[in-house]
C-alpha cells in the first residue's frame, strides 16, 4: 500500500526553521517563519498571559469537553474585537463565531463549511502571491484555487488595477480570500480607499469575501487594524473571516483562533451556525481549552485587556525600529539601492526583492535564513543582530 507513496515536498517557510536549527554557528539568524522575537531574540510570553495563566492555575478547574463552538465568552470577545462592541452585526445576531485551531484551523472549517454549500465549480481566489497554505487548505477542501493580482514588484506596492479587473471578470459568487492586513508574504496592505473600491467590486458580482486577519495590532493598532473588518461589517454583505491570536498574544502553540461568518440575519445566522458545529463535528469534535482560556480572560478584564494592548503596542513600535534600522543599515553598509519601501511596509514581514540565490548565499555565507521568495521576518530583528543582517545582505547583493 504505502510503497510507492512519493516524499512530499517541505514547507518552504517551516523548512527553513529546520535548516536553522540544524546550523551550528552562532551567529545564525532566522528570518524565515512569521515569529516575534523580542529584542533578546527570544519568544515573548506576555505580562497578561502569565498572569490569566496564575489566575487560572489556582481554579484548578476541570477540564470538560467544550461546546462544540468553543467558550462562549471567548467567541463573544472575538466578536467584539472584530466588530466593535456595539456593532449592529452583534447586537442583530448576524454574525457567528466559533473557537478554531489558530487562524488555520479558522480558514480550515470555514472551507468546509463553503464547500457544503457553494456550486460544484467554485473558484476560490488568493492574491498573488499569498501565504502558501492558503491554497493547500482551499484545494484540500476541494476547491479549485486561482490567484488575482496582488503585488507589483516594480512599484512595491499592489498592482491595483489587476486586482479591481480580476474582481470584475471572475464568476459571480467566487470566494475572494482577501489579507485584512499586515499581508502575508509581502507586507503591503491596500489604502482604504482601494478597501472601498474592493468592497464595491465584491458586491457588485456577489462574491464572497473571505478575510484573514492574523496580525491585528501589529500594523497601526488593534482599532486601526480592523477598520476593514468593520468596513465589511457595515454593508449587508455576507463574509467569513478567520482571525487568530498566535502572534497577538504570542501563543502560537495554545492554536487560539476563530471562524466568524457574517450572514443576513439572525434566522440565517442560527442555520449557518447548525451546519458549521456539523462541520467542526467531523473535523476535531470540540477545541481545546487553554488558549481560548487566557484570551478570554485578558479580553474581558479590563486591567488585563490594556496590559495586552500596552504590550501588542510595544512589539509593534519595536518591529518598526528594525524596520528603520534594517534601512539605515543597509545605506551604512553602502548600498545606494533605495531601500525605504522595507519602512512603508507593514506586520511583520518584508519582501525585501532578494533573490532565490541572494538568499542562498545569505544562507550559506552568513547562517542568515529567509524564505527563497526574498520575505524576510522583521520581527526577527534586533539591536544586536541588525546590523549584521544589513551588512551581509549587503554583501550578497554586491556578489
Ligand atoms: N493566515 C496568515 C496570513 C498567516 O500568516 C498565518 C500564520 O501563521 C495564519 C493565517 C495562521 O495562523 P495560526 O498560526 O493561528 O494558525
Ligand atoms: O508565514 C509564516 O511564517 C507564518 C507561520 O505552514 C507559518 O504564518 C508558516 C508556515 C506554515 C504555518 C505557519
Amino acid at each position: 500500500l504505502f510503497s510507492a507513496v512519493p516524499l512530499a515536498p517541505r514547507d518552504p517557510i517551516l523548512g527553513v526553521t529546520e535548516a536553522y536549527n540544524a546550523d551550528t554557528r552562532p551567529t545564525k539568524v532566522n528570518l524565515g517563519v512569521g515569529v516575534y522575537y523580542d529584542e533578546n531574540g527570544k519568544l515573548p510570553l506576555l505580562e497578561c498571559v502569565r498572569t490569566a495563566e496564575d489566575q487560572l492555575n489556582a481554579l484548578h478547574a476541570p477540564r470538560g469537553y467544550l461546546p462544540i463552538d468553543g467558550i462562549a465568552l471567548y467567541d463573544q470577545a472575538v466578536q467584539k474585537l472584530l466588530f466593535g462592541a456595539q456593532s449592529p452585526v452583534i447586537t442583530g445576531k448576524r454574525a457567528i463565531t466559533a473557537e478554531a485551531l489558530g487562524g488555520t484551523g479558522g480558514l480550515k472549517i470555514g472551507a468546509d463549511l463553503l464547500r457544503r454549500f457553494t456550486p460544484e465549480g467554485t473558484t476560490v481566489y488568493i492574491s498573488n502571491p499569498s501565504w502558501e497554505n492558503h491554497r493547500a487548505i482551499f484545494e484540500g477542501a476541494g476547491f479549485e484555487v486561482q490567484t488575482y493580482p496582488y503585488y507589483d514588484a516594480a512599484t512595491h506596492g499592489v498592482d491595483f488595477d489587476g486586482l479591481l479587473k480580476c474582481l470584475k471578470e471572475a464568476r459571480p459568487g467566487s470566494i475572494f480570500v482577501l489579507h485584512a492586513c499586515c499581508h502575508n508574504p509581502t507586507g503591503v496592505d491596500l489604502s482604504p480607499e482601494q478597501w472601498t473600491q474592493v468592497l464595491a467590486a465584491l458586491q457588485a458580482a456577489g462574491h464572497v469575501p473571505f478575510l484573514d486577519i492574523a496580525y491585528q495590532g501589529f500594523g497601526d493598532g488593534i482599532e486601526e487594524d480592523g477598520a476593514v473588518i468593520r468596513a465589511f461589517a457595515a454593508t449587508s454583505l455576507p463574509f467569513f473571516v478567520s482571525s487568530s491570536f498566535s502572534k497577538s498574544f504570542s501563543l502560537y502553540g495554545e492554536r487560539v483562533g476563530a471562524l466568524t461568518v457574517v450572514l443576513s440575519d439572525a434566522d440565517e445566522a442560527a442555520r449557518v451556525l447548525s451546519q458549521l458545529k456539523r462541520v467542526i463535528r467531523c473535523n476535531y469534535s470540540n477545541p481545546p481549552t487553554h488558549g481560548a482560556q487566557v484570551v478570554q480572560r485578558v479580553l474581558n478584564d479590563d486591567t488585563l485587556r490594556r496590559q495586552w494592548e500596552s504590550e501588542l503596542g510595544a512589539m509593534r513600535v519595536r518591529i518598526k525600529a528594525m524596520r528603520k534600522a534594517l534601512v539605515a543599515g543597509l545605506a551604512a553598509a553602502g548600498i545606494d539601492r533605495d531601500f525605504s519601501f522595507i519602512e512603508r511596509q507593514r506586520g511583520m514581514f518584508s519582501y525585501s526583492g532578494l533573490t532565490a540565490d541572494q538568499v542562498e548565499a545569505l544562507k550559506v555565507d552568513h547562517g542568515i535564513y529567509a524564505v527563497s521568495s526574498g520575505r524576510i521576518c522583521v520581527a526577527a530583528l534586533n539591536d544586536k543582530n541588525v546590523e549584521t543582517v544589513a551588512r551581509a545582505i549587503a554583501s550578497v547583493l554586491a556578489k
